[in-house]
């Protein structure tokens, strides 16, 4: 790949002119595991923190094929329609599987991707398939300062995914389907706690019905939940993203959720605790990329493995080894 590198600055001054290929280019450099790379891109962000926090943040999760990409093109014709600035990013789930990205060709994103005030990324999920891509919180405060004002994030549900993504949005709305044969089976509690607006899809053709009922029994089981956020309940309702029905009334779920944290102060409760963890997780990733770095460190954890396998040394013996070749043994508090 060549290596046009523009400088911190002019990044800065592309994003704050609202340059696609400027927040592409500066995406790309959060997402780099190279150091230089990296310190560059912090440097864009800190500089660039000040015009970020105004959007709305919304993650949409749910199973492969449920209509997450035609819920979102839908959605966000009708968004920019109304004067909104729309940034969509996608988790991609078949990175860690291929090392290639497929997901350009199955988005199906196609009408909105050729609009003016929209942006859509792609992202690697970070070698955890199905997982929230590495970066997503440097991109959405990227699209934020670049000036779009709703920001939604696609994220295969496949478990672990979305308390992952629930910590990096405002609203977590999860993409259903009826007549899969399992309506309520097929869904952990978990996730349908951390739900803040659930939605059946494909209510089209022959499959109302189906929906209708499949809304009813969600609807039941949510009662028997804690509320997603304190003071709110969690609305199912039905839709088709294929038709554009129902679409509307997801959008209004949507800032009625988000005046609800505004006004009870919420939003920047959730947001200052997303915050803390954002930091504790960098700090790990840097703490580890630190640890790995030193010489000899790799060849020790190998050998450890080896070591542990054959039973001629405990787990706490070989994780010992490790933090002495790294150096770190014996530095007490
Ligand atoms: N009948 C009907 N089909 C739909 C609807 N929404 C999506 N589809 C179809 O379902 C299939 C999957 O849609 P996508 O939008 O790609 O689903 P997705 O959730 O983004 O899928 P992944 O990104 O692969 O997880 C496509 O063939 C869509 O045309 C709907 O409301 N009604
Ligand atoms: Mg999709």
């Amino acid at each position: 790949m060549g290596r046009t590198s523009p400088s911190v600055e002019e990044l800065k001054e592309g994003i704050a002119r609202g340059d696609r290929g400027a927040l592409s280019r500066a995406i790309t450099l959060a997402e780099s595991r190279r150091p230089d790379d990296q310190e560059h891109a912090q440097e864009l962000i800190a500089d660039l923190l000040p015009e970020t926090g105004e959007a709305i943040r919304v993650g949409i999760t749910g199973v492969p094929g449920a209509g997450k990409s035609t819920a979102i093109e839908a959605l966000g014709l009708e968004l920019i329609r109304h004067g909104h600035k729309v940034a969509v990013l996608t988790i991609d789930p078949t990175s860690a599987r291929t090392g290639g990205s497929i997901l350009g060709d199955k988005t199906r994103m196609h009408k909105l991707s050729v609009e003016e005030d929209v942006f859509i990324r792609p992202s690697p999920s970070g070698g955890v398939l199905g997982g929230v891509a590495r970066k997503t919180r440097e991109a959405m405060l990227l699209c934020e300062a670049a000036g779009f004002d709703v920001i939604i994030v696609e994220s295969v549900g496949v478990g672990q995914s979305e308390a992952e993504l629930a910590e990096m949005v405002d609203c977590l709305m999860l993409l259903l389907v009826p007549g899969a044969g399992d309506e309520l089976q097929g869904i952990k509690r978990g996730i349908m706690e951390l739900a803040d607006l659930i939605v059946v899809n494909k209510a089209d053709g022959d499959r109302v019905a189906l929906a209708k009922r499949a809304r009813g029994d969600y609807r039941h089981a949510l009662r028997m939940l804690p509320p997603s956020t304190p003071g709110w309940e969690t609305p199912v309702q039905i839709a088709s993203a294929a038709e554009g029905t129902g679409l509307k009334e997801i959008w209004e779920s949507v800032e009625a959720h988000r005046a609800l944290l505004e006004e009870s102060g919420l939003l920047h409760e959730r947001r200052r605790q997303q915050t803390e963890r954002w930091l504790d997780s960098m700090i790990e990733e840097a703490v580890l990329a630190a640890v790995h770095s030193r010489q000899g460190v790799d060849a020790t954890i190998k050998q450890a493995r080896i070591d542990v396998d054959a039973e001629k040394i405990t787990v706490p013996q070989a994780t010992r080894k490790v933090i002495e070749a790294a150096g770190l043994a014996g530095e007490q508090k």
